[in-house]
């Protein structure tokens, strides 16, 4: 118990466990698991619509991430700062505190805003950060969280408050001038007010403010993770987006990396007004196919991030083909929506195979709205982004976000907007 304690701090405390091929993780492509994915049972777009769709996502409410509490009441939101000239006149910047009257106990979150001047309603890039908005953005302005922070990137689990030294440190994920540049508006929020990432971190969040036994409460299958809070944060930005009349918040494109992209899948799989969904190497637990067992299985995550999952998901570790669903479906819950899966070449963990195909089975659900989804069956060089409504690129390098990964993010939502 003791050394699979510690193994498990290990990986997790560890970012080069997180690129290193790992003894005993199997990264042969000979000996991945060949279990016949769910059936997808797709019919008519309208069965889709009006009933399988619904199924898939009750499977992942049990299964997977946990269900989303509906009954939290309205959420509150209050402009606390505007600067109509931030980042050199480019943009103007909001600060929204959002929070939830009738469940007083959870601490809310800060939603920065970043809409570009000069447009009268933009469509917008929601996600959540893993350093705070101080971290996302590198003015000098932004206000330090006071919040649980990861000590630094290879130990997260210690509690630990932000420091100026990592002021604009997520600054190179969240290339802030080229987004607002191509007319898109930025809204983002750190992933820590909603909920801490560590075992007990839901304890000093929201789902414990909203739990009624608070503390106390003892999780039992099918009730909601890390993920599933996390993502409900992201619909709570959505909800603001829709009274702000600078957005168009018919156009909302909703990002994450990493687990953070894991949530974006749920979120979007959950939340049909994000009109456009990507995930940058989200890997298992995320578009990474989890039957192939490559790189991180359901396993391991298990194991070493319980408390992202609904508990019902350890259930499957080490053996897969019980479970009901496979990430394909989580691609398909956003269909008839466009979906984009980036992997990264040297991130090996994350499978980026597995979430080539999780693309390209989620396909036929989009054929049904007579729409191509990646338009390919093989897995494309890297450099070298394919698809129409499921989009898909591998991209030189290792697991982070990119300016390259950027580029093909505005690029989609640009062609699908029309924009
Ligand atoms: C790793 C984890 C991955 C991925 C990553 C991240 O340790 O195994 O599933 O989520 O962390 O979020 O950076």
């Amino acid at each position: 118990m003791i050394a699979s304690r510690l193994l498990s701090l290990l990986i997790a405390a560890s970012p080069v466990f997180a690129q290193t091929p790992r003894p005993g993780v199997n990264y042969d492509e000979e000996k991945v698991g060949n279990d016949p994915l769910p059936d997808l049972k797709v019919t008519t777009a309208d069965a889709w619509m009006n009933s399988r769709r619904g199924e898939i996502l009750k499977l992942f409410e049990q299964h997977v991430y946990g269900k989303t509490p509906t009954n939290l009441g309205a959420p509150k939101f209050e402009v606390t700062a505007t600067k109509m000239d931030a980042l050199g006149g480019l943009a103007t910047r909001k600060f929204i505190h959002v929070s939830l009257p009738e469940r007083p106990a959870w601490q809310g979150m800060d939603v920065m805003l970043y809409l570009p001047n000069g447009v009268k309603a933009a469509p917008c890039f929601v996600g959540l950060s893993f350093g705070g908005n101080h971290a996302v953005s590198a003015e000098k302005d932004v206000p330090l969280s006071t919040r649980w922070m990861r000590e630094s990137k290879d130990k997260h689990i210690v509690n630990h408050k932000a420091t100026e030294a990592t002021r604009g440190s997520e600054s190179s994920r969240w290339p802030l001038e080229k987004i607002l540049k191509a007319g898109f508006a930025v809204a983002t929020a750190y992933y820590g007010d909603i909920e801490p990432d560590h075992a007990d971190g839901w304890k000093e969040g929201l789902r414990a403010a909203v739990s009624r036994a608070g503390v106390n409460t003892t999780w039992r299958d099918g009730e909601w993770g890390a993920i599933g809070a996390w993502a409900w944060g992201l619909s709570r930005i959505a909800d603001f987006l829709q009274t702000e009349s600078h957005i168009d918040a018919r156009h909302l494109a909703v990002i994450g990396h990493s687990r953070l992209g894991k949530t974006s899948l749920w979120a979007g799989a959950q939340d049909e007004r994000f009109g456009v969904v990507i995930s940058n190497n989200s890997g298992e637990g995320g578009a990474a196919l989890m039957r192939r067992d490559f790189g991180e299985t359901t396993a391991i995550i298990t194991k070493v991030f319980p408390h992202w999952f609904t508990s019902q998901y350890a259930n499957y570790a080490g053996r897969v083909a019980a479970c009901p669903i496979d990430m394909h479906m989580l691609i398909a819950l956003a269909a008839p929506r466009p979906v984009y899966i980036a992997s990264a070449a040297e991130d090996h963990w994350a499978d980026q195979k597995g979430e080539f195909l999780s693309g390209l089975h989620a396909g036929p659900v989009y054929a049904l709205f007579g729409k191509k989804g990646l338009g390919v069956h093989v897995q494309p060089s890297v450099d070298t982004p394919v698809g129409d409504f499921i989009g898909y690129h591998n991209r030189t390098g290792k697991h982070d976000v990119t300016n390259y990964d950027w580029t093909q993010y505005l690029a989609f939502a640009k062609r699908h907007w029309g924009l």
